[in-house]
């Protein structure tokens, strides 16, 4: 599977059944969860620890006059209620976002989102500070809110920011890429162009286990150690540490297990400051919880983008420029978790997988009174956004023109032998394949045979109707590089430490930190496969600031590009040293040594019985050290990767759409991807089934809505339907292997592209049903009413 050519690939592999690169080794962690031994934040109980519970506010826009705490401190077992006033003495009253914007942690005067923090209580146990929390008192002035982007952005509408010196209205930013006149030169001169809007729901990443901390402050040491839910342990170390003014080094943050992030816990939320805060004042450990529909209704959600696609063509469906129109509703701060330098994160990459001559976008962000958030749900910054316009463009072009959606895609796709390829709006894509992979689903998903069932449907004006839908996407994932991608000012980079034991096992120490993806099995492979170890000698710890490297963290699927490419790299450091301790302990020359990924052992060339393993060479390194080393056999590699990656993959949906009801049932879901060099194919393909199942809940049922009063509508488990094994049909999966040029290992990252690539395909397979009938677009989620409704505009309902 390793491609012989380009860059530094691996040497073959052969499954050699020590667990390396590409054995479908069980995950290590699932014992532990699978028997109960999880450690997750709210498992963390220490002597004395109080509990917190914040007081939200049920108006989305209002004026907060008064804060009567008096009846909350009668309650027993009540030890304080805090408000902004008390935050302020110790400057804790705001933070600052990840896009350099400032949040109140709790609201000083204004409160611009239904459920903001507005005060936290106290107490020696949950249910107090819970009873507590209903006792604060609290006088609004309500103001007019402004919920929609669009009507935000009118001139008579309510001015959300008005704190800020130079806000005069609810408009964040205007950002454009590509060249302009180009595209519109293209488009002037064009046969043949579409137009569409569609619009990307606001959704939430809904993780099982919701935010929260356990802050622990000790006096004796002057030192904070905070166990919380952090996709991103060291950056949020480092913030802590900006906003609270405790040393760097006075600060440990611990993740423990986590219960599922999804992007959900990237960004810095109010109640952590909180619990740090009040921690730090009462000398106490303080816990805070959150409970699902504060997790919903106030953490950072997705999406929420109204777009507008337009495409130029010649008439045989040959596009010529791909041309982009969004207004981005941020909520009240502008707090999306992303590369700063990237307001609108990589939505740049909508030109998808298709080679075309020019393309411009362009982008208005605006606050409303919602929640913030915009970048997380499993996508690689805003780039499901542009996947799904894009894939979506495609197919209504198909339509107007009336070709086959895979014949029109093939007859656009960036050729196999164009890579490493820069795109129009200035991307370097560093390997594809675009047209084998779809090709692929094609014969998986027998796509003659339901073009053929589906005609015949419409011919007999059958009650259900097929429609087949296809995404043939290209993610981008694992920023870096440094240069380009940072985190509040932090370059992107990724790290690995690998410290072998005299005995010959090893703890290799990550920067990035697992969710549930699997990184205790699947980094443990890659170091078994570069050292010719055993899997189950190789520990792989992450999530502590105080042990681990420095790393960024672990989102937009950078773990495998980065920190992967790190503990490759430290990996092949380690075999470095192993060979000069080989050439001492088999009494050769160094440059006679070599070593053997098959049997995973060093040799004297032109002589393989005379060979040591890895831990004879390990007690070597600590017993027999020769004159030239230092003793021990350890390295740390800090990776800033040269370019992102580049997944990408063909997914084939066939839906039954039913004319009476509106229902829509999956008849067959095949998804090809690619993502390089594949570590572990059973962990990839769980990654794929969960994140599937993401996508079908997007196109399907997800959706936070807010009623005109700012009333959030869809922020509970009621109102906010995620899928269940119930709506999920049987998935087949399969892949191509076009390893990353770049990549040590040749991998690519795979944890987003399921999500990212199937609600484009769900969609297109459901207008493809009604396509014949004037469909050319339903918007998501697609609810029985939603299709009935447009069955019924086209004729087509019975
Ligand atoms: N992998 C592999 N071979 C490859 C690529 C990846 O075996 N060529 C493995 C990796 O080693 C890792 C897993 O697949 O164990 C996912 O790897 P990667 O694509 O690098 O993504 P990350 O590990 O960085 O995970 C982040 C990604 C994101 S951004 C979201 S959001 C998401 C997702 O992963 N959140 C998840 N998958 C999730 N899965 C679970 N269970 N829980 C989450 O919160
Ligand atoms: Cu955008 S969700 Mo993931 O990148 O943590």
């Amino acid at each position: 599977q390793h491609a012989d050519d380009g860059g530094p690939q691996p040497e073959k592999h052969c499954g050699h059944g020590r667990g390396g690169m590409g054995e479908e080794v069980t995950r290590k962690e699932d014992k532990r969860f699978i028997t109960g031994r999880g450690n997750y934040v709210d498992d963390i109980k220490k002597p004395g620890m109080l509990h917190c519970e914040i007081v939200r506010s049920p108006h989305a826009h209002a004026r907060i006059e008064d804060i009567d705490g008096s009846r909350a401190m009668a309650l027993d077992g009540v030890v304080a209620v805090l408000t902004a006033d008390d935050l302020l003495e110790h400057d804790l009253a705001t933070m600052p976002t990840l896009m350099d914007d400032t949040q109140d942690v709790l609201v000083n005067d204004k409160v611009k989102f239904q459920s903001q923090e507005v005060a936290a209580v106290i107490a020696e146990d949950r249910y107090t500070a819970k009873d507590a929390a209903e006792k604060v008192e609290v006088e609004y002035d309500v103001l007019e809110p402004v919920v929609d982007a669009e009507e935000a952005l009118e001139d008579d509408a309510p001015l959300i920011r008005d704190e800020l010196d130079d806000q005069e209205d609810n408009h964040i930013f205007d950002w454009e890429t590509g060249d302009k006149e180009a595209t519109q030169e293209v488009f002037d001169e064009a046969a043949v162009t579409v137009e569409e809007q569609m619009e990307y729901q606001r959704l939430h990443p809904a993780p099982i286990e919701t935010c929260g901390a356990v802050a622990d402050w000790d006096p004796g040491k002057d030192k904070m150690t905070v166990h919380m839910t952090s996709q991103a342990p060291h950056a949020h170390r480092t913030l802590f540490s900006q906003v609270s003014g405790i040393p760097e080094h006075k600060v440990r943050i611990v993740s423990p297990d986590v219960g599922g992030g999804f992007g959900n816990k990237v960004p810095i939320y109010p109640g952590y400051v909180v619990a740090a805060a009040a921690s730090y004042v009462l000398e106490q450990p303080v816990k805070w919880i959150e409970e699902r529909s504060e997790n919903i209704q106030t953490t950072g959600f997705a999406r929420d983008y109204d777009m507008t696609g337009e495409i130029a063509a010649t008439e045989d469906g040959v596009i010529q420029g791909v041309k982009v129109d969004v207004l981005a509703n941020h909520g009240a701060y502008n707090a999306a978790a992303q590369p700063s330098k990237f307001p609108a994160g990589f939505f740049n990459i909508f030109t998808g997988s298709y080679d075309v001559d020019a393309a411009y976008g362009s982008l208005t962000g605006a606050f409303t009174n919602t929640a913030p958030g915009g970048v997380a749900y499993r996508c690689s910054f805003r780039v499901t956004e542009a996947v799904y316009l894009i894939e979506r463009m495609v197919k209504v072009l198909a339509d107007e023109l009336d070709v086959d959606p895979a014949e029109i895609r093939r007859r656009n796709f960036i050729p196999s032998d164009a890579f490493p390829y820069e795109s129009a709006t200035g991307w370097n894509y560093d390997s594809g394949d675009y047209e084998k992979a779809l090709d692929k689903a094609l014969e998986m998903a027998d796509y003659e045979h339901y073009r053929e069932e589906q005609q015949r449907r419409i011919a007999e004006d059958a009650d259900k109707l097929i429609g087949i839908g296809i995404s043939s996407f290209t993610e981008v994932v694992g920023a870096g590089p440094g240069k380009q991608c940072d985190i509040a000012g932090i370059e992107m980079f990724d790290s690995a430490d690998l410290r072998v034991n005299p005995t010959g096992n090893a703890v290799l120490r990550i920067g990035v930190q697992t969710q549930g993806q699997g990184h205790e099995t699947t980094f443990a492979q890659i170091v078994a496969e570069e050292l010719g170890m055993d899997v189950d000698d190789i520990t792989v710890e992450h999530g502590d600031t105080d042990t681990e490297p420095y790393g960024l963290g672990t989102y937009g699927s950078r773990s495998t590009p980065v920190a992967g490419a790190a503990a490759a790299v430290a990996a092949r450091k380690v075999r470095d040293k192993a060979k000069s301790i080989a050439a001492n302990e088999l009494e050769a020359a160094e440059e006679d040594i070599e070593w053997d990924r098959e049997s995973g052992e060093f040799h004297v060339a032109g002589a393989p019985d005379r060979s040591i393993t890895i831990t004879e060479i390990a007690a070597g390194a600590y017993m027999n050290s020769p004159g030239n080393e230092e003793p021990g056999l350890e390295a740390v590699n800090y990776y800033d990767p040269p370019e992102m990656t580049y997944p990408f993959g063909s997914y084939i949906v066939v839906v039954e759409v039913d004319r009476e009801t509106g229902e829509v049932d999956f008849e067959k879901f095949v998804a090809v991807d690619d993502c390089g060099n594949r570590i572990n194919p059973m962990i990839i393909e769980g990654q794929i089934h969960g994140g599937l199942a993401q996508g079908i809940g997007t196109a399907m049922l997800e959706h936070v809505t807010y009623d005109d009063n700012g009333n959030v509508t869809g922020g509970d488990f009621m109102n906010y339907l995620l899928p269940t094994a119930n709506e999920i049909p049987n998935f087949e999966t399969g892949h191509t292997v076009t390893p990353s040029p770049h990549h040590p290992i040749g991998a690519k990252g795979v944890g987003e592209s399921p999500t990212v690539g199937s609600p484009p395909a769900i969609v297109n397979a459901v207008v493809d049903a009604m396509s014949h009938a004037g469909t050319s677009h339903v918007e998501m989620p697609m609810t029985p009413d939603t299709v009935w409704e447009e069955l019924d505009e086209v004729g087509l309902s019975i």
